[in-house]
């Protein structure tokens, strides 16, 4: 027998009771604690002792995570996926049912089943601590709120704000979730207890609270009239298909699920969500998503490297190079890690530049109401700058950031070392120079390591860690620690050209050009691969990274890997002519105030090539996807990644690989080695070697290998 999940006690007519599954990191709710549950309130019922019930988690941080994902993994048919939602239902139904008032007390993560439970419940206290985030974030496994969410969110916030957060799979803040009617209280911490069960206690004793709903003429028309809610849906709809380009079913059964159940009423809306639940939990594309979430899970546990010491506490940092970058990984820094951060620049005009950039990052984040008032005036207190190396002596960790030369690098190198103390880590954010090159130039070899960022920083969620030859465990540590600390999903990378990212773009990028030599429209090219699941087409990336960086790159990916990653002429022909991309108002679209106007044209002039509307769709799409993955193989089976598990997450969150195909090597194992053996074969005969299938896929064809267990 294993301890039960809930207890109760019974106080003054109230049941306390209490969820914590023993022995789990977080509280789930899996089909024993269901039926823990329908057992606690069947006899809860039936004890005239009890007047009324206030509910409470018993872990620390976390309220309740949704419904058991393991579980439903497991599921292998759409009936049963069904049968699973409409058990889940039934016994949120006995809770909203429940003849005797029922209390919530929320602190921690209340998500998915678990703010479906909450939901179900009478009344809602939660605290104001940035730990308590509310949400039904089931639309980013691919699934919808399958236990009552997609009919009582509507039916408590309005159609407009539940479609909000049910189609964006969003979490809240606590403080957003109380303003938009999700939850009736917002406490302190200390006061959660006492607060929740007063409110048991007058409900008890007939007090009932009262919610106006949505407000406002928009309310009322919108949200409250038939005609309101059909244009809402029409929108929504409209809007969903516009973002995932119809990759991805769930937004749209979501509406669906909400739509039938205004119209059709509660237990026909409940039928139609278990349904449709039960459709999406068996897709590729739930499988897909589900997979990412515990990639992600495992790697924000891992510490980069076998057998790693403890990581060490960095409390300073500081940054040389105040540009782009480095103003980038300052203000997130300090946004996100809450560390000092020391900016270093030649000159006092760039480093106020870079202060002003950092804090541009901390002004956006209060803007979005991320942080308070009183937050960011504190971080913002953290952030400050010179012209010499003054308060080096106390970082933990120097980064640095500064023109992408390795002769500069060594020589800040050598200067930092000389002003840091000896523990100090230091960091290049270096994109294409190897680290151990680098170090060579260090009295402490063991203490440099690369932290390759991405622009812009705030935003991009990857961060890429490599090692040098000499790199101590406890330095990779301690930079793998940091990096999550600043926000980042961190991968832990092999020390060799292009790393992993840049190596697996490199072919893709040089594709680019040829396609444009063979007579492609710029924005054709782009609309394909946007349709195809990136968020961008590569002339869009192209420009976004900037001409020359991407040509720099290509250079030095030639130069390690030859005629396959070569820069197709065009690339050449339009750096010399100015066109370094967006940061240039022009590249192969044109840009005026931070808006792009359309394809400049005369690029194809500049080129001599005119779009000849020659290339099928499909043949571009293939010859930019198959040697990203071809690519990606070949790097796999040099070591580049430590797992295929890194190397799909950091395709996704480095350049938004889609999703929905989880990954160049997941995708890769979808279409089978063979298969892609043959068309990279088929490629490489009509266009040239830079298609040859690598060896270590045609070894994997040969002996139907994958890079993921099958199943
Ligand atoms: C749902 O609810 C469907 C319903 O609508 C309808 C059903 C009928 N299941 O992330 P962490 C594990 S769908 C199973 O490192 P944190 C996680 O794998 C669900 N396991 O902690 C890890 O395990 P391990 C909708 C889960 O503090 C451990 O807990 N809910 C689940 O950084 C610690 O996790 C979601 O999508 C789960 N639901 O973040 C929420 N949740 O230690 C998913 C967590 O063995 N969860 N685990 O590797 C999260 O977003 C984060 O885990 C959370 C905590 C914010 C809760």
């Amino acid at each position: 027998m294993t301890a039960p999940a809930l207890t109760w006690e019974i106080r003054d007519g109230i049941a306390v009771v209490t969820l914590d599954r023993p022995g789990a990191p977080v509280n789930t709710i899996s089909s024993a604690v269901k039926q823990e549950f329908i057992g606690c309130f069947q006899t809860l019922e039936q004890d005239a002792r009890v007047r009324a019930v206030a509910f409470f988690s018993g872990k620390p941080d976390t309220f309740i995570a949704g419904a058991d994902i393991e579980e439903f993994v497991r599921i292998g048919s759409t009936a049963e996926a069904e049968r699973l939602s409409a058990g889940g239902q039934e016994m949120l139904d006995r809770v909203a049912r429940f003849p005797k008032p029922v209390v919530v007390g929320i602190h921690g993560a209340c998500l998915g089943g678990g703010f479906e439970f909450a939901l179900a419940c009478h009344y809602r206290v939660a605290t104001d601590h940035p730990k308590t985030q509310i949400g039904l974030p089931e639309i980013q496994l691919g699934i919808l709120p399958g236990a009552g969410g997609c009919q009582r969110l509507p039916r408590l916030v309005g159609v407009r704000a539940a479609l909000d957060m049910i189609l964006a799979g969003k979490t809240e803040r606590a403080a957003k979730a109380f303003r938009l009617g999700m939850v009736d209280e917002l406490v302190h911490p200390a006061l959660l207890r006492s607060v929740t069960l007063a409110a048991a206690k007058r409900m008890m004793d007939g007090w009932r609270p009262h919610r106006p709903g949505p407000r406002g003429l928009a309310g009322l028309l919108l949200d409250r009239t038939p005609p309101g809610r059909a244009l809402v849906f029409r929108t929504a709809r409209r809007q969903v298909l516009r973002r995932t380009g119809g990759h991805y079913p769930a937004p749209l059964l979501a509406i669906e699920a909400v739509r039938h159940g205004l119209s059709a009423g509660l237990s026909e809306g409940l039928k139609r969500e278990a349904r449709l639940f039960g459709q999406l939990a068996v897709t590729d594309v739930s499988r897909k998503l589900v997979q990412i979430f515990f990639a992600t899970t495992a790697l924000k546990k891992d510490p980069g490297v076998a057998g790693a010491p403890a990581p060490a506490d960095v409390k300073r940092l500081a940054i040389v190079g105040a540009g782009f970058m480095g103003a980038g990984i300052g203000g997130t820094a300090v946004a996100q890690a809450g560390v000092d951060v020391r900016m270093k620049d030649a000159d006092l005009a760039r480093v106020a530049a870079g202060l002003k950039a950092a804090r541009d990052i901390l002004d956006d984040r209060l803007k979005r109401r991320r942080i308070t008032r009183y937050e960011h005036q504190r971080v913002v207190a953290l952030l400050s700058g010179a012209d010499s190396y003054a308060g080096f002596g106390r970082a933990d960790l120097v980064i640095e950031a500064v023109f992408e030369d390795l002769a500069v690098k060594q020589k800040v190198l050598r200067e930092v070392e000389a002003r840091t103390p000896a523990h100090a880590i230091f960091a290049s954010n270096t994109s294409t120079i190897p680290i151990t090159r680098i170090a060579e130039a260090a009295t402490r070899p063991d203490r440099v390591i690369g932290m390759h960022f991405f622009s812009p920083v705030a935003k991009v969620p990857l961060l890429e860690i490599i090692p040098g030859a000499r790199t101590a465990p406890e330095v990779v540590a301690t930079a793998v620690a940091f990096g999550r600390r600043m926000g980042k999903t961190v991968i832990v990378v092999q020390d060799a050209p292009g790393f992993w990212i840049n190596r697996i773009l490199g072919p893709y990028v040089t594709e680019v050009g040829h396609l444009l030599l063979d007579g492609a429209r710029i924005d054709e090219v782009d609309r394909l691969m946007v349709d195809w699941g990136f968020p961008v087409g590569p002339f869009t990336v192209a420009d976004q990274v900037g001409l020359d960086v991407a040509e720099k790159v290509a250079g030095v990916l030639q130069a390690a890997f030859g005629e396959r990653m070569a820069p197709a002429a065009s690339l050449a022909a339009l750096v010399s002519a100015g066109r370094l991309g967006r940061k240039a108002g022009r590249g192969f679209y044109r840009y005026e105030g931070g808006r792009t106007k359309g394809v400049d044209e005369s690029v194809y002039a500049l080129l001599g090539r005119q779009p000849n509307g020659g290339l099928r769709p499909g043949e571009v799409v293939q010859r930019l996807v198959l040697p990203m993955l071809n690519e990606a193989a070949r790097a796999v089976g040099e070591g580049i990644v430590r797992t295929p598990r890194d190397g799909d997450i950091g395709a996704l969150f480095g350049f938004g690989f889609p999703p929905f195909r989880g990954g160049p090597l997941r995708h890769a194992d979808d279409l089978g080695a063979a298969r892609l053996v043959d068309d990279l074969q088929r490629l490489s005969d009509q266009l040239g070697p830079r298609f040859a299938p690598c060896d270590a896929l045609r070894d994997m064809a040969r002996r139907d290998a994958r890079f993921y267990p099958a199943g």
